[in-house]
């Protein structure tokens, strides 16, 4: 079913700073969720779509986000209004990178992850065609550690074929130990009101 576009309302949705490092973020009060996965999954196009605008710039080249990217995103969903900050992190795996420059951009995620009080949820998001991996699971646990909700949303749903899916959402979920209810998916069928739903449900 389509969504009535009317019952989500983007307000203000603006780039506030980025941070090369833990001590560069700026003292701000909002929830902050955190979109967090591998180099190139879709985490500035997820962005993006539930903004409703290009805020975070979107690339075929892979590994070029090294920074935490601060999003200010207001609004009403289903009349609740809500006021949050996304977090565009950088996305961990790329292989050209070196083994010095990836230890780096994991030490800085799990950092924020364990020491900024205002995370509230992390979206982790993962290729519909890969199952989770040893970085994808760490990221699940950590949230599990420190009290942080972690959903899980699929990317590139619409690049499987009709009959892929139901496959894809199964084995995507039992990687992560979870139904295939409890996770969302895009590129198709999932609209940007439904995911703001279940963030304003946890922040
Ligand atoms: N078909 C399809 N392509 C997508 C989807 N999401 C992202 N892409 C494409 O995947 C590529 C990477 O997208 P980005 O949003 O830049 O990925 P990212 O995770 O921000 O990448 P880094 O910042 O480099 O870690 C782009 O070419 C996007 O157009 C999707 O749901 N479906
Ligand atoms: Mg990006």
């Amino acid at each position: 079913m389509v969504a009535d576009p009317r019952t989500l309302k983007i307000r203000r949705a603006e780039f506030l700073f980025g941070a090369p490092s833990l001590a560069t973020i700026r003292k701000q009060t909002l929830p902050e969720i955190a979109i967090v996965g591998r180099s190139n999954v879709g985490k500035s196009t997820f962005i993006n779509r539930i903004a409703g605008r290009k805020l975070a710039r979107v690339s075929g080249n892979p590994g070029s986000t090294r920074e935490l990217n601060f999003y200010q995103i207001e609004g009403e969903c289903r009349d609740t209004p809500f006021a949050v900050t996304l977090v565009d992190m950088p996305g961990f795996g790329f292989a050209k990178l070196s083994k010095e420059q990836r230890e780096e951009i994991a030490m800085l995620s799990v950092d924020y992850l364990r020491e900024r009080s205002q995370v509230r949820a992390v979206v982790l998001l993962n290729d519909c065609r890969r199952e989770p991996q040893a970085d994808e699971l760490s990221i699940q646990g950590l949230c599990a550690s420190e009290g942080i909700s972690c959903l899980i949303v699929l990317t590139k749903f619409d690049t499987l074929r009709q009959n892929e899916k139901p496959k894809a959402l199964k084995s995507v979920a039992a990687g992560y130990n979870l139904e295939k209810d409890d996770i969302l998916y895009t590129g198709e069928g999932i609209s940007p009101e439904a995911i703001w739903e279940r963030l304003i449900a946890i922040v």
